[in-house]
Order: structure tokens, then C-alpha cells, then sequence
């Protein structure tokens, strides 16, 4: 009775306060307590959790939905015997799972389902695989179901990836340096390890196996090449380890002049034989310590990497001896398509797709080629990649940016999810209509997402609240290209704010990523940022050493328009895609006016479908992205008192920040285009705050993250 009054008592407790104080470090994995009827109601569905398979990821899993349901319910809901309302997990090798026929093979090596069953009489829950890390990503599939406080009747759920490497990149220095990193150092502390195993290490990996991410690649693609040096791969090999029970093979980025740097060898030219057989030596023995090794990524011939070009060699070529080391072992090498050189004078937007659709259909079979999401650089809004589509018979593994280099580092609110579906549903007509990027991805025989990824050492792993959102995303996305970016958003709100105020933390975010375009560059424009950190408005920008480094060269606005001719008459980029989008694309007429200044130099008189002209467009969108940050403010605001005080109160602060630097975007680019444009300001607008020469003064060095 006592003990029940406790409980009771400390039911009560959690659920009267939602103000108890929370720093974000349980991410999407809280497990804070239902409210009394939906507790009620899972637990009935959740008496215990059975198992008899002696295996290290099933017992994560069990560890993992007793931990999760006792949260939830508030009851002490722990391993057990068959009785109503048990869950069943394992694979075909548990006698009981066994028993009930299920057709697990046809699963695949990831997948699983999650039924309602009767077992021995008694209606249970079943959550099976054919192999360990399927129940492992059931058991999470289950927990978000009850998270979300959603009925656990009639479950009938079969689930397998529909892409096969859902990686993240961490562009992490072995100094702890995080290239583009918002959110504290590097999770790897190189020098710690092996003999310290910081729990972190686990809490990672359990993160990205609750979204189905499977691989990680720990080092920067701007690779040092001590990462391959015995010393280093001690440590890695102890981080495999410790995330091999959660499904997570590592991989490297792998520096092309190793050979030289580390293996005292002459040339890295892959046609060399001493060369290749350095590779396999390395390969031979990475596998000898870590024999689930993922394989390399490389960013070769690329922003001064050293590759194959310097011999003369092509990627292909360059790429294939990689993957022959690897091949025996099992391995794939992931081959970067961001390439553009400083000697071409081709617009740079066509230079991966010049480069590399020659080469379809050239590489081994376990080569990837890793294509960003867009033709330049993750900008906050691009057309899809043109490659893709465009080389049937290559793997192609789509790169996303989940770090915010280019929209608002860690301090703006932007949920990528609307990004990225919009790649992945942009149709690419090829080889005919209805073949969208996501169908592309997932056709391969080889097939995968990357995703840079958004965490350090802050305690809320991301920099932000709501940057946790992204990494989130990104594995749902990998998992299944198809996943809607709205529902995906009400999951990870009801599962990080709380099912009661889902739908307004997702409404907010779902129109986040556009108040950032509208800010910072609407209407196609890209590459506004000021140079190397990328903090801040630099449109002015136009004495870089490379051309192709300077917003000038982006936006090419003069007295008579603005925008980059990309049609046939300009740099015929559009003639990369296939002839229908060639045709809408190529046309002002027909192009969404989302991306008219991507392919277009328009005059500022051009009349809008709001009737507007270009110029009146333009700074409307700007005002309008920094009245949605308003908006959200306000939105947040509202929900003071029904989310915990302390990431509610960081999340305020961080939408101060938010709307000043959204102000401060919106004044240095009308001030500035309205100076080279030579036009006053429409009527009714507000003027900037400053004259042009004041944001042209502004200078943040220690803005995070550079490159260096
Ligand atoms: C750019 C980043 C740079 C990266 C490069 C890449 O500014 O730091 O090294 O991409 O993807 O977006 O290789």
C-alpha cells in the first residue's frame, strides 16, 4: 500500500510540474511520464518484457522498452514471463518467435515488424526480425508509438530501410576541431581514448540506432592523414566497439596522399602498383581490428584535396583502387561528386556533373558516389543535383547538410525535414516523369544518405533544442525517403516537447525553413554569406582569390537586374537536367519563382505573380521572413508553462537572436541591392537601420566553425 502510495505520489509529481528542469541531453528519449489515461492505456499493452535469446542488441532492446515504458507509465515495467499484455521480442532463434511462423526472412537485414498477437491464449505484443538490430529498431518503433501517446492495439507493422547506408559524417579534426560544428567540440576525445570510454559514446550511438542511422564516418572529409596511422586506430577501433551493438559500423574519410604522408611512398598514384598495395595493406589491417569496418569516404581533387587529377587519373580510376582494397573485406568506398576546380572557368554549378556523368557506369561495384542534395553547396534553397537521374548505372548516395553552415548556425530555428523532401520529391523526368531523387536514391544496388553531421560536446548534443529536430530527420529520412517532413516533425515534437503541444512546436517549425530563405536569400538568389565563416551578409563580396568564391558571382546584380543566367544563351546549366525540366526551368516565364534567380538574369522591372515587381518582391520576401520570425516568437511565447521552463527559456533567447540576425540580413541586402540596382525604396518600407558601409564593416573573425 505504502509502496504503491509512493508511486502514486511520484506520478503525480512529474506530471504536475512539466517545468522540472530539463537541458535537452535526453534528446528525443525522455520517456517523461503520459498523462493518467494514456499511461493507463500503454500499460495495459505493456505488463512486461519478454525474451529468451541471449543476445547483446536484444537485450539492448529489452533494457531499452523497460526503460522507456516505466517512463512513460510510471510503473516498474521489467523483464518477465508470457502473460496478457507482454512484449514479445527476438529473432527466428528465440523458440518462442520461432513458434509463430512470422515471415521474418522476407524482412531483410534491417527490418522488422511489430504485431498484436495471440500467444499461448494471450493477446500480446510481438516485436520481430531476422536479425537482432531489427528488434533493436522495432523496440524504438514501439516506444514512439507510445510517446506519442498513440494506441498500442492492433499494431501491424513492417518496416525494412529503403536505403541501405544511412551515415552520418562527422567533419571532426583529431584535435577535437568540428569544421562547421555549432555545437562544442568533437564527440571523439582522441586523446582519452581507448583507455577511456566515455558513456556519451553509447548515448551517440542509441540516438542514431532510435532513428535507424547505421554507419558513421568519425573524421572530416578534409581528412588528416594520421587517422590511418596505427595510433589512431586503436581509438577508433575501441569506438567500433562500443557501436557495433547498435547497429553502427565506422567508416573514415581517407586522405588520397597517404601513401606519401604516412607510408613514405613517392607518388599516390592510384595506378602504381606499390600504391595499391599500400591500400590493401591499410585495408587488410583496419579489418584485422574492426572486422565490420564500413569502408572510406573520400573527398579527392576538391577545395585543394589531393586525388587521382594530380596524376592524371579520373576519379573512377582513383576510386576503384580504393575499393579494390576494401573489396575483399566487404567494404565500399563513398566517392565525393563535390568537385570544382579553380583553373575552369565553367559556371561552378555544372562543374560535378561535367565532371562526373562521363563516368557512369566506370566504377567497381562497391563504389558510391556521394552527390550533395544541390548543384553548389548546401545553400538554404537550391534545385535538386542534376546527377541525379543522370547516371543509371552508378550508385548514387545523396549528401545533406544537417549542420546549419548555411542557414543560422546553431542559433536559427530551421527544421531541414521541408528541405530535404523537397529534393527528394523533386521529380527528375529521368528516365521518365514520376522518377523522383528519392526513387533515384533508392533504385541502387548500393544505396545511402549522408548527412554532415550537427553534434558536439554541448550538453544538448546540437547547439539547440530544436537543431536536435535535424539529426532526427535525417534518420527517419534516410530510413524511408518517402517519410513526410510534417509527420516526422509532430513525432519528434510529441517525443521532445510532449504530445500536447505536438502540433504547435511542429507547426512552427514546418514554416522555419522558409522564413530563413526569405531572410537571407529569396527567390533563388544563393551564396550571399560573408567569406570563410559564413556568419552574416557579404552580397557585396567580390575580391576573393576564385572567382566562384564571391557573391558577386552568384547574384550578378547590376543597375539593369539581377539573378544568374544559367539558360542556354548564359552558362546553360538547365541543359544538365532532363529536356521537360530543361524547358520549364529554362523559361522566366515557367520557372518557379522560388528558384528565378538560380537560373535567370531578370530585370528588376519583371512583374511577379503577385503583381509586384522583381525589385518590390525582393524586399518583400525580406520583410517577410523577419516577420516569421516574429511570428514565431510569438508562437513560442505561447507555449511558456507547458513545456519544462529551462529549454523553453533557452529556445526565447535563441529566437532573439534569431530575429536581430534575420533584421540584420534583411537590412545589409536591401541596402545593398538597393544601392547597385540604383532604386529607392518601395513605398512603405522601412529603411535599414544603417547605411550599406556599416554592415560592410562588420567583421565576426572568431565566428565558429571555419575551415582551417
Ligand atoms: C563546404 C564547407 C567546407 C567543406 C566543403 C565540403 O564550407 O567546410 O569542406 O563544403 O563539403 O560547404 O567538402
Amino acid at each position: 500500500m505504502l509502496k504503491s502510495l509512493g508511486w502514486m505520489m511520484a506520478l503525480w509529481v512529474a506530471c504536475a510540474t512539466p517545468a522540472r528542469a530539463e537541458d535537452g541531453y535526453d534528446l528525443w528519449l525522455r520517456y517523461r511520464p503520459l498523462p493518467a489515461a494514456q499511461a493507463d492505456a500503454v500499460a495495459s499493452k505493456a505488463t512486461t518484457v519478454v525474451r529468451d535469446e541471449d543476445d547483446e542488441t536484444i537485450r539492448l532492446a529489452a533494457a531499452e522498452l523497460e526503460r522507456g515504458l516505466s517512463g512513460l507509465t510510471g510503473r516498474r515495467i521489467a523483464g518477465g514471463d508470457l502473460g496478457e499484455g507482454a512484449i514479445v521480442i527476438g529473432t527466428a532463434r528465440s523458440a518462442r518467435i520461432a513458434a509463430l511462423r512470422l515471415p521474418l526472412a522476407g524482412l531483410g537485414p534491417e527490418g522488422y515488424l511489430v504485431r498484436s498477437v495471440t500467444v499461448e491464449g494471450r493477446p500480446v505484443t510481438v516485436i520481430a526480425a531476422d536479425r537482432p538490430v531489427g528488434v533493436l529498431y522495432g523496440a524504438f518503433r514501439l516506444l514512439r508509438i507510445a510517446q506519442a501517446g498513440q494506441s498500442l492495439d492492433r499494431l501491424a507493422i513492417v518496416e525494412r530501410p529503403r536505403l541501405a547506408l544511412r551515415v552520418l559524417n562527422h567533419w571532426d579534426n583529431p584535435d577535437r576541431y568540428v569544421e562547421r560544428g555549432y555545437a562544442g567540440q568533437s564527440l571523439w576525445d582522441w586523446q582519452k581514448l581507448p583507455g577511456f570510454s566515455d558513456p556519451r559514446y553509447t548515448d551517440y550511438a542509441r540516438a542514431n540506432a532510435s532513428v535507424g542511422i547505421n554507419g558513421a564516418v568519425l573524421n572530416n572529409v578534409n581528412a588528416s592523414p594520421d587517422m590511418l596511422t596505427p595510433a589512431f586506430l586503436t581509438k577508433v577501433e575501441r569506438l567500433a566497439t562500443i557501436f557495433r551493438p547498435w547497429g553502427i559500423r565506422v567508416y573514415l574519410s581517407a586522405k588520397f596522399s597517404a601513401p606519401i604522408e604516412i607510408g613514405g611512398l613517392k607518388t599516390a598514384d592510384p595506378l602504381d602498383p606499390a600504391v595499391a598495395a599500400w591500400w590493401r595493406a591499410k585495408a587488410d589491417e583496419i579489418y584485422a581490428r574492426i572486422p565490420d569496418f564500413g569502408g572510406f569516404l573520400v573527398k579527392a581533387n576538391s577545395e585543394g584535396q589531393p586525388g587521382p587529377g594530380d596524376y592524371g587519373r579520373s576519379h573512377a580510376e582513383g576510386a576503384n583502387m580504393l575499393a579494390a582494397a576494401l573489396k575483399p573485406h566487404g567494404g565500399v568506398v563513398m566517392w565525393r561528386a563535390f568537385v570544382y576546380a579553380h583553373d575552369k572557368p565553367e559556371d561552378r554549378a555544372k562543374q560535378a556533373y561535367s565532371e562526373f556523368q562521363p563516368l557512369d557506369g566506370k566504377f567497381a561495384d562497391n563504389v558510391i558516389v556521394q552527390v550533395k542534395n544541390g548543384p553548389i553547396d548546401f545553400q538554404p534553397r537550391e534545385p535538386f543535383h542534376p546527377l541525379f537521374g543522370a547516371m543509371p548505372r552508378t550508385p548514387l548516395m545523396m549528401e545533406v547538410q544537417i549542420t546549419k553552415e548555411y542557414l543560422g548556425f546553431a542559433t536559427h530555428l530551421a527544421y531541414l525535414g521541408p528541405m530535404w523532401e523537397e529534393v527528394l520529391r523533386s521529380d527528375t523526368y529521368r528516365p521518365r516523369r514520376g522518377m523522383t531523387v528519392a526513387k533515384v536514391l533508392a533504385q541502387s544496388r548500393l544505396s545511402g544518405m549522408a548527412g554532415v553531421a550537427n553534434v558536439g560536446t554541448d550538453r544538448n548534443w546540437s547547439g539547440s533544442q530544436f537543431d536536435q529536430a535535424n539529426w532526427y530527420a535525417f534518420g527517419r529520412m534516410a530510413w524511408n525517403p518517402d517519410d513526410r517532413a510534417s509527420d516526422i516533425a509532430r513525432d519528434w515534437a510529441a517525443m521532445t516537447w510532449g504530445p500536447a503541444v505536438a502540433d504547435p512546436v511542429a507547426a512552427m517549425m514546418l514554416q522555419s525553413r522558409q522564413a530563413v530563405v526569405d531572410y537571407m536569400m529569396p527567390l533563388g538568389l544563393h551564396h550571399l554569406f560573408a567569406t570563410g565563416h559564413h556568419y552574416g551578409p557579404g552580397p557585396w563580396v567580390d575580391d576573393l582569390a576564385r572567382p566562384d568564391w564571391n557573391p558577386v558571382y552568384y547574384h550578378k546584380a547590376d543597375r539593369a537586374g539581377i539573378g544568374f543566367d544559367r539558360t542556354r544563351s548564359g552558362s546553360d546549366a538547365v541543359g544538365q537536367y532532363a529536356p521537360a525540366l530543361a524547358k520549364r526551368w529554362g523559361d522566366p516565364a515557367t520557372v518557379p519563382e522560388d528558384l528565378l534567380l538560380w537560373f535567370h538574369h531578370v530585370p528588376w522591372e519583371r512583374r511577379m505573380a503577385s503583381g509586384r515587381t522583381l525589385w518590390e518582391e525582393l524586399v518583400a520576401r525580406y520583410d517577410r521572413g523577419v516577420a516569421e520570425v516574429a511570428a514565431m516568437q510569438g508562437q513560442w511565447a505561447a507555449l511558456r508553462g507547458r513545456v519544462d521552463e529551462q529549454r523553453h527559456d533557452e529556445v526565447s533567447q535563441f529566437l532573439t537572436i534569431q530575429r536581430a540576425e534575420a533584421q540584420w540580413w534583411r537590412d545589409a541586402c536591401i541596402a545593398y541591392f538597393a544601392e547597385v540596382s540604383g532604386r529607392a525604396l518601395p513605398a512603405g518600407v522601412v529603411p535599414p537601420t544603417h547605411p550599406l558601409a556599416w554592415y560592410k564593416a562588420v567583421r565576426t573573425p572568431y565566428a565558429p566553425g571555419n575551415g582551417r
